[in-house]
């Protein structure tokens, strides 16, 4: 199944119904006063939070989207009936963007509802238009229309913590030793195409995105597109593994591309994750970890392999995510 994070949608809010013309009938009386009713509103549109990544693969296919129109009036002064509110369901972190008019509306919270298209108002029967120097009115108005636009849907994962790093660093590896998540792992560059998310031991929400290379902000790679994940996040994990021997190097590119990116994700709080430890010497581990602490002296180092060192490093992170 593949990971929809983008869509676009023509959503329309119903009609109103129309306002009509009715004729009270008495015994005997051909025209005894007005008693058209008034149509029934046309149905809102909202948008509402629920907890699900995977509910926009729903929407995958759906090009329109709308409620239904409120009914006419009817005699007897009676109003049409209203049109049901269509309810959107889409995952925390969707961002819906009014194409024309570029308001923007937020699902941050779990069962957030927020209404986003109105619908119209019922016209008015000709009972309403009834007054002493008017008493056989003939006038009616019909509904109003309900707002329509095209909408852009995109997902903006919720996450406490993302992880970054070059290709191979073992940022989906890591997420799967900490999470519940079942991310695919491999031995090349690009294994990640699409986001990951799983939950720490703690409730707090890591992301896994694809790896980064330098001129991932010029479109190399898989490009900037995925960095967005990450940018509600309060904290960056960043991966560097140890089979690596240009350290600095690959710490400094990165730091880069988060800086092209822009955003403020230069400015969240990092912490160094070492990886692959049980792949090279302790001496290497150490050299690693001074040479970085010029830069950023929260560093901690992690093989997966190992599961104590998991669970202490879970309790490392959630103690961070607290703060
Ligand atoms: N020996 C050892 N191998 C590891 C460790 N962590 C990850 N690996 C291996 O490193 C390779 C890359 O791991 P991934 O988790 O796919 O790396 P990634 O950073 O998600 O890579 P991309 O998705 O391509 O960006 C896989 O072959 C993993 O089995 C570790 O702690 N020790
Ligand atoms: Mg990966």
């Amino acid at each position: 199944m593949a990971f929809i994070d983008d869509l676009t949608i023509h959503i329309k809010a119903g009609n109103g119904g129309n306002g009509v013309v009715r004729w009270l009938h008495e015994r005997g009386k051909e025209l005894a006063g007005p008693s058209g009713g008034n149509g029934g509103n046309g149905g809102d549109v909202y948008v509402l939070a629920i907890r699900d990544l995977g509910i926009l693969e729903k929407y995958r296919n759906v090009k329109e989207l709308s409620s239904p129109r409120g009914s006419d009036g009817l005699k007897n002064s009676m109003h049409g009936r209203n049109g049901d509110d269509l309810v959107i369901e889409l995952p925390i972190g969707s961002v819906i963007t009014d194409s024309r008019t570029k308001r923007q509306y937020n699902l941050t919270t779990d069962g957030e509802r927020i209404l986003i298209l109105k619908g119209g108002r019922g016209g008015l029967g000709n009972e309403h238009f009834k007054s002493s120097t008017n008493i056989t009115p003939t006038q009616f108005t019909p509904g109003r229309d309900g707002e329509e636009a095209d909408f852009h849907i995109e997902l903006e994962l919720v996450a406490d913590a993302g992880l970054i790093g070059l290709p191979n660093a073992g940022k989906s590896s890591l997420l799967n030793a900490l999470t519940n998540a079942d991310a695919k792992v491999g031995n090349y560059q690009f294994t990640t195409l699409e986001p990951n998310l799983g939950a720490l031991k703690g409730g707090f929400i890591l992301a896994d995105i694809p790896g980064l290379i330098e001129g991932a902000s010029e479109g190399k790679g898989l490009g900037h597109k995925f960095l967005r994940h990450i940018k509600r996040t309060k904290r960056v994990l960043h991966l560097i593994s140890l089979e690596n021997t240009a350290i600095i190097e690959t710490y400094k590119t990165i730091r880069n591309e988060l800086k092209q990116y822009g955003q403020g994700l230069d400015e969240k709080e990092e912490t160094i994750i070492l990886t692959k430890t049980d792949m090279v010497e302790e001496k290497v581990v150490k050299a690693a970890i001074k040479k970085l602490e010029k830069f950023n002296k929260d560093i901690l180092t992690i093989t997966v392999l190992d599961d104590m060192e998991i669970k202490k490093l879970n309790d490392e992170i959630v103690k961070r995510l607290r703060k």
